[in-house]
């Protein structure tokens, strides 16, 4: 048997993967706001929130010029009509990360000026995860969305870092079984 060398190393090397994709699915995504633009007037962020899949877990950074723009978390009253007088957080560093530690809906605007009415608000919502912590009666602003596990290929061409870490999870283990 000269294939048993082989066979043990790449199984070694599977399990490693394993492994190393497994620490992936329990770690959160940091999302940059507005990419590259960060948080500054002339931005879609309701574009920008469509392309982006928020678990529990996740983290959303603020770039911003700290001189120009802060970032106040409102609820949804202060998101709609643009008030920051009631914040639940406000940050003027320049570089601001919140946690978006469970499921439901959370509120982001830019409370100089009239920034937040010319398009610096953001709403996030935040689903849970198909294998993480259970559905939020607390979420009322939009229904999770449907989690099949056939359908891996959704129609924005998004698959989140956990469903994709998840997936390569079954396929290592599908390969290591067949090397037992
Ligand atoms: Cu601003």
């Amino acid at each position: 048997m000269t294939d048993g060398k082989w066979s043990s190393s790449y199984k070694a090397l599977s399990l490693l993967l394993l492994v190393i994709s497994c620490a992936l699915c329990a770690s959160g995504t940091t999302h940059i706001v507005g990419d590259s633009s960060g948080w500054e007037l002339g931005v879609n962020y309701d574009a920008w929130t469509a392309n982006q899949t928020f678990v529990p877990g996740d983290v959303l950074e603020f770039r911003y010029n700290r001189l120009q723009h802060d970032v106040v978390e409102v609820n949804s009253d202060g998101y709609s009509s643009c008030s920051s007088s009631s914040p639940i957080r406000q940050e003027t560093d320049g570089n601001t990360t919140f946690t978006l530690s469970a499921a439901g809906t959370r509120y982001f605007i830019c409370g100089i000026s009239n920034h937040c009415s010319n398009g610096m608000r953001l709403q996030v919502d935040v689903t849970a995860s198909s294998t993480a912590s259970p559905p939020s009666p607390a979420s009322t602003a939009s229904p999770p969305p449907p989690v099949s596990p056939t359908n891996n290929e959704n129609k924005a061409g998004i698959l989140s870092p956990v469903h994709a870490a998840a997936v390569v999870c079954a396929g290592l283990l599908v390969v290591g079984l067949g090397m037992f």
